[in-house]
């Protein structure tokens, strides 16, 4: 493996084949051999999101109930290989290194060191960590909290851990006595649960795998699916072979939504044929999305006012408008007013492009709509959702088959965390029900999500910070503001698998407490126990581990929350951490208490296969909103992005995104292979006619330099040494790679009302950087 990022060394080629294919299979016993587990891995893989399997660890997609042999991707395999990896980072690193040490290791080192076999405290004196047993680890964190006002206490989660584990956390929480359960979600697709709930009344996506049946049009708005969904391209490649146009929104041609090979099929393996995936590219301009979508509606409206006065068939859906909705009126009001010229400067497409992606969705009787982080992570995210969902209710595609939308999730069980209560905000989760099971007066202040707790941190009002999974420091934005006030936090402890960043810039008190992987087979007094998650569709599974624990001393996350819980909380007979922990069905039984209409018969019909959907009133169109209908939300601006300067001048429009070698803040590799960068990632991909303007050339090393708004600190937000690339990029915006470019982004610059970080739209200004 290539270790040192050096950009000047780096080679950029474009990229020929497809997406999946022989590069996949081939790939593979690489990535396994890397890991030194080629014989264990390929047998592991084979259990991979089967139904009495494990859910992969990578990406949320659904689990179909029919699998393939090979029923995972990649990414997943490589999601799985480093978490089974033999290379261990145990008790002798620490003593050989001193965590000062460690800091200048890069990330991808930190995690390659593999997996952390035994809970460690930071040692002051000797400025290392050193093993700790695990009961006086517990007993010391439990009495340190104790210490504590509840109010200056986080509890964090990452999307990964199982329902089982996420219960019983915020249980510990709420129990402790706050709701500052900030979680990845925050980040993330937090701009879908504040949009859905008031357009359509249910918190997630709508569709089932059972839709790509039925559908006869797919819309697909800023995913990466090729990298960050691959086995999708399984249900995309089987509507394409029925004629079912897809329609494609990027900024960028991602392969994955271009060509697809796939790795199952013997005929597309032994001759070189693909499938097209997307029938149409349409290259919005980053945060172009909500003008390119007035101009749809634009279209569609006036369109359906000739048919209306000339007696043609109405391609507005009157009767599903009359009957579920409410606010039609307004938005086509606001839509008739906006022009051609300020919609096709706004979205960076013509209006020739978006009429004919207007055709195609009025063409089609049952369409989907699919979306991800380029459309969640703006300023105007929330907005932006709402839109989408304009145009579905249009022609009332929600709540029949083949029709719906669908936020693609990330981490694999982010949804399902939510289901379960981890959440900062009260109304969310059913106070009563935990009140009347466990005999608590459960918090009612709202808690702190992810920019708060930032925020909390930097004046000082945290005492302690704990971290179920996740790499919280690195995952956040302004880096160099959070990391200076992180030091300064009394606790910190940290629920983690690998050695991450978070791990070293630590609080004063610190502990890192190693956890089971979910392939890990977890033992526990009545046996080995399985798990749920509930994935991008609504659909709950089962997962066993399968491979032996990477040392002897990792407890599970469940055992974690419930030793540690027993230790924080007064005695209550009502609360038996010991028995959720002896057998984790008992925990499944309580969490189908709390929640009955989910979670029915929950025990039984986690090892359905394909799951089982979680009720949802859209579906049936149930409008689960304040007022029972669906609502139109009419725009009030065309940018994603509305208080970004000017596009003249010198500043541009940064993309902050995953490569293909990284899962979120674990980087495997120094490339991207799809988008041909191959060994850097401290690189700036732009439009070359951008590049001529700011009198650079490609291979030149700048300083990016954030574009502060007006009256925020002066802290240096600049990350240097990056290298210039031309690429096929729309004018005035630039793709570079998250985690590394977090220090650009102000943790003042977030989506309005969901406060997601709006790490898709950065405005920078680049400066040589001579060093
Ligand atoms: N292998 C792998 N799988 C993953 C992850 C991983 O890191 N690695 N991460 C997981 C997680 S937590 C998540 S949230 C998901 C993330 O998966 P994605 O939602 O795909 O997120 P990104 O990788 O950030 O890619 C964002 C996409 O949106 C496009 N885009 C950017 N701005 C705009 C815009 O304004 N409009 C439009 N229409 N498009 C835009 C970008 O070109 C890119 O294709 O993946 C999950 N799966
Ligand atoms: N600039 C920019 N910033 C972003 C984003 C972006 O697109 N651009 N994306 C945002 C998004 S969508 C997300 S979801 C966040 C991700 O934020 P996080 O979820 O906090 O970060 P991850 O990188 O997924 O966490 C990786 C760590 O999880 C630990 N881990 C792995 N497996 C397990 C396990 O089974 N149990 C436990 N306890 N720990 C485990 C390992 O130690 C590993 O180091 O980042 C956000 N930040
Ligand atoms: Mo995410």
């Amino acid at each position: 493996m290539q270790k040192e990022d050096d950009p000047r060394k780096a080679h950029f080629k474009k990229y020929q084949n497809a997406a999946g294919g022989w590069g996949s299979v081939r790939a593979l016993s690489s990535i396994l051999g890397r890991e030194r587990v080629l014989v264990k891995g390929t047998k592991v893989l084979l259990q991979q999101n089967k139904p009495d399997g494990f859910a992969c660890v990578s990406c949320s997609w659904a689990k179909p109930a029919d699998p393939h042999a090979f029923e995972f991707c990649e990414n997943g395999a490589k999601a799985t290989a480093w978490e089974i990896t033999s290379k261990r980072a145990d008790a002798s690193l620490f003593e050989r290194h001193t965590v000062r040490e460690l800091e200048g290791w890069s990330d991808m080192e930190l995690e390659a060191a593999g997996r952390l076999t035994t809970p460690l405290r930071y040692e002051a004196s000797s400025d290392k960590y050193v093993p700790v047993a695990w009961d006086d680890a517990f007993d010391a964190i439990a009495a340190d909290l104790r210490a504590m006002e509840p109010d200056g206490v986080v509890f964090y989660s990452s999307g990964r851990a199982s329902l089982e584990a996420s219960y019983l956390y915020q249980l510990m929480a709420r129990m402790y006595g706050n709701n500052h359960l900030p979680d990845s979600s925050n980040m993330c697709h937090e701009s879908t649960s504040v949009a859905l709930p008031k357009s359509i009344g249910v918190p997630v996506g709508t569709l089932t795998l059972e839709d790509f049946q039925h559908t006869d049009c797919i819309l697909f708005f800023g995913h990466n699916t090729g990298t960050n969904a691959p086995r999708m391209l399984h249900q995309l490649e089987e509507v394409r072979k029925r004629g079912v146009p897809i329609v494609t929104f990027n900024p960028i041609r991602e392969r994955g939504l271009e060509k697809f090979v796939n790795p199952q099929s013997p005929l597309q393996m032994a001759t070189p044929a693909h499938t097209d995936v997307s029938t149409q590219y349409v290259r919005v301009k980053v945060g172009g999305d909500i003008a390119a979508l007035t101009g749809m509606m634009k279209w569609i409206l006036e369109t359906d006012d000739e048919k209306r006065m000339n007696g043609g068939e109405r391609i507005v859906d009157v009767n599903f408008i009359a009957e579920h909705s409410q606010g039609f009126e307004e938005l086509a009001a606001a839509i008739r007013k906006v022009n051609w010229t300020d919609i096709e400067k706004a979205s960076g497409v013509s209006r020739e492009e978006l009429i004919q992606a207007a055709r195609t969705y009025v063409n089609a009787k049952a369409v989907m709509l699919m979306y991800g982080m380029g459309v969640t992570q703006h300023r105007e995210g929330v907005q932006t959702i709402h839109m989408l969902t304009n145009l579905l209710l249009l022609r009332g595609n929600i709540g029949k088959p083949g029709a719906g939308i669908c936020p693609i999730r990330g981490h694999s069980n982010v949804q399902g965390q939510r289901t379960v209560g981890i959440t900062e905000k009260p109304e969310l989760v059913p106070m009563d029900k935990l009140k009347e099971q466990y005999g608590f007066e459960p918090p009612s202040k709202k808690g702190w999500n992810t920019v708060e707790a930032c925020e909390a941190v930097l004046a000082k009002n945290v005492s302690a910070f704990f971290m179920l999974g996740g790499n919280f420091v690195r995952a956040v934005p302004d880096h160099r503001r959070i990391e200076p006030a992180w030091r300064e936090i009394p606790l910190t402890v940290q629920v983690l698998t690998k050695l991450n960043r978070s791990a070293l810039i630590h609080g004063k008190k610190s502990y890192l407490l190693p956890c089971l992987g979910r392939i890990e087979i977890d033992r526990q007094a009545s046996g080995p126990q399985a798990v749920s998650m509930e994935d991008s569709t609504g659909c709950m599974h089962g997962s066993r581990g399968q491979a032996e624990p990477a040392s002897p001393e990792l407890l599970s996350e469940v055992a974690i929350i419930g030793q540690l819980a027993k230790r924080l909380l007064p005695f209550n007979p009502k609360v038996t951490w010991q028995t959720w922990m002896d057998d984790y069905s008992t925990i499944r039984d309580a969490i189908e208490i709390t929640y009955p209409k989910i979670f029915k018969d929950f025990n039984r019909r986690m090892w359905n296969p394909g799951g089982f959907a979680r009720p949802m009133g859209a579906r049936t169109r149930q409008w689960e909103t304040p007022n029972g209908k669906a609502n139109f939300f009419p725009p009030t601006c065309l940018d994603a992005d509305p208080d970004m300067p000017p596009p003249s001048g010198d500043v541009l429009r940064l993309m902050t995104t995953r490569g293909d070698s990284q899962f979120n803040t674990t980087v495997y590799g120094l490339s991207d292979r799809f988008r041909g960068v191959h060994g850097t990632r401290k690189v700036l991909l732009m439009h070359r006619a951008d590049i001529q303007q700011l009198q650079l050339s490609e291979g030149d090393i700048v300083k990016a330099i954030s574009v502060v708004p007006p009256g925020e600190d002066h802290i240096d937000r600049s990350v240097g040494g990056l290298r210039i690339q031309a690429f096929d990029i729309p004018r005035g915006c630039v793709l570079g790679y998250y985690p590394e470019l977090n220090p650009l982004i102000p943790l003042s610059h977030y989506a309005k009302e969901s406060k997601v970080p709006a790490v898709k739209s950065v405005p920078i200004r680049l400066l040589r950087d001579d060093r």
